[in-house]
């Protein structure tokens, strides 16, 4: 059989597991500068005659002897720095698209604290490689992961002697018709390790995984999931103990548990946490939790009982300056920073899972979030190993969070055409969100596509499988003349909220002129007045549907197909800010408008 070129996606996830609170455990990082080989033509995995080449870049040889017939050389190779895009690090690699091999060497000590001893287990953790990845270590290989957003970890238990160990990772970022994303997306095909990669120690049966959060009716709901040597189980009666220490809990839960408590709630705008502790043995895992609820009543979003109006803004993961990437906690709190500036309550995390600081973030600030796959223009529908392939990044996006308070939607896609096969598709993998977790919205966000119609019926058949009809529209922008936007009216045939969540213009940050002209922040801004207008007077609790909007977009971000010269040069602008963080005048338009919607204190904590 001839391989593949690069990672082979079509084979899903081998090798890996999914490790959950990965944050709240101790880690030993493997960041900073990894060696890499750049290899557009696969020569690291695939031999000539298209069969696996042993001799390989996995196996990480190191040519010692003028003999040696090795022709690469990590040592002697360039390095990047992990967490990070190759594309930002290497002007020759800004378009790239293809393999990288990255290698990393580490030392296991044997003493005390270290080696590969009894009674412990070891995991690699990767916060992200875009897009599909395989893992060697001391040049064999141990797994596959495909998606480029979602963590996974790899079990080395057994294979960490004392000594230097060689891990390498080949990523592989091409675009694939059958890949999630595929073909096109609007936004940078940033590649490589684009978050942390950790070496994490657990005992012999350890918590896999563990989370507990408010459903809507008010009860406190979590579960938990033990892995032990023989493999991944619920845990037996009394074996997992749960402590709410400023509740004065000290329970002991199974894989599915239900508490009769009335902690005070988290709200946006007011985060309380509560300091949350499991323990397994010697495993204790600490997390700081809040509890709220979020339901749909008609066309109102409900949160702790109240009906509230979402006001938001689209963020995109891409670091607040210079164009890459974003990890870490430092651009997630630039990030929400700006958010609050605006005012916002929300924060739609498009268009693919974020780092795992930025929903930590949003708990922390009281934002409430959204959170998405990137099941995003042309996915291949028809395709069995796509779907699975989904239901496993959907996995990662929800088993990853489950505990935060902050996440009000799953979001399982955006602007997709309909046609039976995807309603099909998207709706069962709503169905795998809310079997994943039954205390959160779900949702999409849906295409409107251009119309002369003032008056906007959203009939999509994929509204029945959603909790909430979410709608990009670009009245003004794209079609639709800018000066009736205010006129337009929205309704969707389900009866339930809606939102926008996009909305917006393109502008050029100081670039001035008068409305009528595209790409100066005046045009943008008034786009903005008319939006407002339009959602003031559509909204849910005056006799409309609209529930909230998220405009599109927080920051200016690099997009391939955003070609204009010397407006755009590589960067969508419909950012409120530019590239590196200057507002434009539509800023402060939504900022006043979100001060104006602030509307006093959050209920009573009960
Ligand atoms: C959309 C997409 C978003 C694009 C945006 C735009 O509808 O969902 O990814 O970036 O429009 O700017 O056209």
């Amino acid at each position: 059989m001839l391989l593949a070129r690069g990672c082979d996606h079509r084979v899903v996830n081998s090798g890996t597991t999914l490790l959950t609170n990965v944050l709240r455990r101790e880690r030993r990082s493997l960041d900073g500068a990894w060696h890499v080989i750049v290899d557009p033509y696969e020569m690291g995995y695939v031999g000539i005659l298209g069969e696996r080449n042993d001799r390989g870049f996995f196996r990480d040889f190191t040519p010692r002897h003028p003999a040696d017939r090795v022709e690469y050389d990590f040592d002697a190779s360039p390095t990047l720095t992990v967490p990070g895009d190759w594309n930002t690090q290497d002007e020759r690699l800004l378009y790239y698209e293809g393999t990288v091999w990255y290698r990393r060497r580490f030392t296991i000590d044997g003493g005390d604290g270290d080696g590969d001893r009894a009674g412990r287990r070891r995991f690699l953790n990767v916060g992200a490689a875009n897009h599909t990845s395989r893992v060697f270590l001391d040049g064999e290989e141990l797994a596959t992961h495909a998606g480029g957003f979602g963590p996974f970890a790899v079990e080395l238990t057994g294979c960490l002697e004392a000594g230097e160990h060689s891990l390498v990772m080949q990523v592989d970022n091409r675009r694939e018709p059958d890949r999630i994303p595929a073909m096109r997306s609007d936004w940078w095909n940033f590649g490589g390790l684009t978050r942390s990669v950790d070496l994490i120690e657990v005992p012999e049966v350890f918590l896999r995984d563990a989370w507990i959060t408010m459903a809507p009716d008010g009860r406190v709901v979590g579960g938990v999931t033990v892995d032990s040597p023989d493999g991944v189980r619920s845990p037996a009666v009394d074996e997992v103990t749960l402590r709410l220490p400023g509740l004065g809990v000290e329970t002991t839960v199974g894989d599915g548990f239900e508490l009769d408590l009335a902690p005070v709630r988290w709200h946006p705008g007011r985060p309380i946490l509560h300091d949350v502790e499991w323990q397994l043995g010697d495993d204790i895992v600490r997390d700081e939790v809040g509890f709220r609820t979020v339901a749909t009543d008609g066309t109102a979003i409900v949160v702790n009982g109240e009906p509230t109006f979402l006001h938001g803004i689209s963020i995109h993961g891409e670091a607040p300056s210079g164009g890459r990437r974003a990890h870490g906690r430092d651009d997630a709190t630039t990030l929400l920073g700006w958010a609050q500036d605006l005012g916002a309550n929300f924060v739609r995390l498009a268009h693919y899972q974020h780092d795992e600081h930025m929903v930590v973030e949003c708990d922390r600030r009281g934002l409430l979030a959204w959170c998405e796959l990137p099941v995003y223009w042309g996915i291949a529908f028809e395709r069995p190993h796509v779907l699975e392939n989904a239901r496993a990044q959907l996995d990662e996006l929800v088993v990853r969070d489950r505990s935060r308070a902050a996440i009000a939607f799953w979001s399982v896609a955006n602007e997709t055409a309909p046609s039976p096969a995807r309603t099909e598709f998207l709706a069962s993998l709503a169905d795998h969100a809310r079997t994943l977790d039954p205390t959160r919205l779900v949702s999409a966000a849906l295409l409107t596509l251009p119309t002369t119609e003032i008056d906007h019926l959203v009939d999509d058949p994929l509204g029945e499988a959603v909790d909430v009809v979410a709608v990009n529209q670009y009245l003004g922008w794209y079609y639709g003349d800018r000066t009736t936007i205010a006129e337009h009216t929205w309704r969707s045939s389900f009866g339930k909220p809606m939102l926008f969540t996009e909305l917006g213009a393109g502008a050029k940050a100081g670039r001035h002129g008068s409305a009528d002209e595209i790409w100066t922040e005046e045009f943008q801004a008034e786009i903005y007045r008319s939006q407002i207008e339009m959602v003031e007077r559509g909204r849910s609790d005056r006799g409309g549907e609209i529930a909230g909007l998220s405009p599109w977009i927080l920051k200016d971000f690099r997009a391939p197909v955003r070609v204009l010269p010397g407006i755009q040069d590589g960067y969508n602008r419909k950012g409120l800010v530019s590239e590196e963080g200057d507002r434009k005048l539509a800023f402060d338009v939504l900022a006043d408008y979100y001060q104006q919607l602030s509307t006093g204190p959050a209920p009573a904590a009960d």
